[in-house]
């Protein structure tokens, strides 16, 4: 007799959808209201015509591969990752787990030539390297940020870009690698559950905004309603995408969205995914902006600092939401 299995419990669905491509090129205003509405709508978005040099995106590439290649014994030397470092598989402090290894630096230029000693055997191009991405998807950051305050229409238009380029910021880099994982040649049976194949499960980012870069090979997936993963196309590849962070739904009283996202690992190609989270100093009083707030539609979150927000983000699990703990309702 032949028992059918039961089919299996549908908990999650794939759909598909485009976010949106804005170029930074086109007229200002016309831009800034793009930003604003990508925002609201998705939580994410591509930019073209970014103005990041490719020899700048090409340097970190290469060095960052390099690391990714050498021995696992060499690559602990960076770690481990407490939280900044090397990591492989564990995410955070409380048990997360996905098939990636990465580097999470701080962004402040002398923490990074000091980490890359351990990091790379020519220290010097690897802090060049990332020293010089850093400083111009930093000023990417701003204007995308200063074009959205334009089309908020808040009046002092840097109240967003001044937090990422205060001296104390702590905003932060990640190298993410994940390598390529197919269950077939794989000898391990047990290992075909989806669950082998998260690189980076479910979560928002903390922090401001944050901007990725990857190197066309298919992975990020974003969730805008409960159950339904959205896989972001890797092109146009010369594109930046773009998320909005925590801290910049809880300043515009939840009118843009910080949405969940993961990313799947590849069964063929390694994944190379860069990500800046531009985030403010520590002692920084996060409050939702006045103009953004009305009789109708009183603060959504109680002001916090960005460190307050940071030790609620890290005691906790990747996939736990972390701004309704400050809900003021
Ligand atoms: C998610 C976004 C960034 O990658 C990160 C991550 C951080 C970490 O890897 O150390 C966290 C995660 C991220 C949110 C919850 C906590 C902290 C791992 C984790 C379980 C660097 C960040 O700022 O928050």
């Amino acid at each position: 007799m032949v028992v059918a299995s039961p089919a299996p419990i549908q908990t999650e669905q794939i759909r598909d959808i485009e976010l949106p491509i804005i170029d930074l090129l086109a007229e200002r205003s016309q831009v800034s209201k793009l930003l604003v509405k990508a925002c609201e709508e998705f939580g994410f978005f591509k930019v073209i015509n970014h103005g990041i040099p490719d020899e700048t995106i090409t340097k970190i590439e290469e060095e960052s591969f390099k690391f990714f290649a050498k021995p696992a014994s060499d690559k602990q030397q960076a770690g481990p990752a407490d939280p900044y470092g090397y990591g492989s598989k564990n995410i955070g402090f409380n048990g997360d787990i996905g098939q990636v290894e990465y580097l999470l630096l701080r962004t402040n230029p002398l923490s990074i030539s000091h980490k890359s000693k351990c990091i790379s055997n020519h220290p010097n191009k690897f802090s060049f390297a990332v020293i010089g991405y850093i400083e111009e998807v930093r000023k990417l950051a701003c204007q995308i940020l200063d074009l959205i305050a334009e089309g908020l229409w808040v009046p002092d238009t840097p109240v967003f870009s001044r937090l990422i380029s205060d001296i104390d910021s702590d905003s932060l880099l990640r190298l993410n690698h994940y390598p390529p994982f197919n269950p077939k040649n794989n000898g391990d049976r047990s290992a075909t559950s989806f669950h082998h194949q998260i690189g980076f499960g479910e979560h928002t980012d903390p922090q401001i905004l944050t901007i990725l870069r990857s190197n066309g090979v298919q992975g990020l997936q974003i969730s805008l309603e409960e159950g339904v993963w959205v896989p972001v196309s890797p092109y146009p590849t010369t594109a930046f995408c773009v998320n909005v962070g925590d801290l910049l739904q809880a300043m515009t009283n939840g009118r843009f969205l910080s949405v969940r996202h993961r990313a799947i690992v590849n069964s063929h190609k390694s994944r190379l995914s860069i990500a800046y989270f531009g985030a403010p100093s520590l002692c920084s009083i996060i409050s939702c902006l006045p103009k953004l707030a009305t009789i109708q539609k009183p603060p959504l979150y109680r002001s916090f600092t960005w460190a307050e927000f940071k030790r609620a983000t890290y005691s906790r699990q990747l996939g736990e939401s972390r701004l309704n703990l400050f809900s003021t309702f």
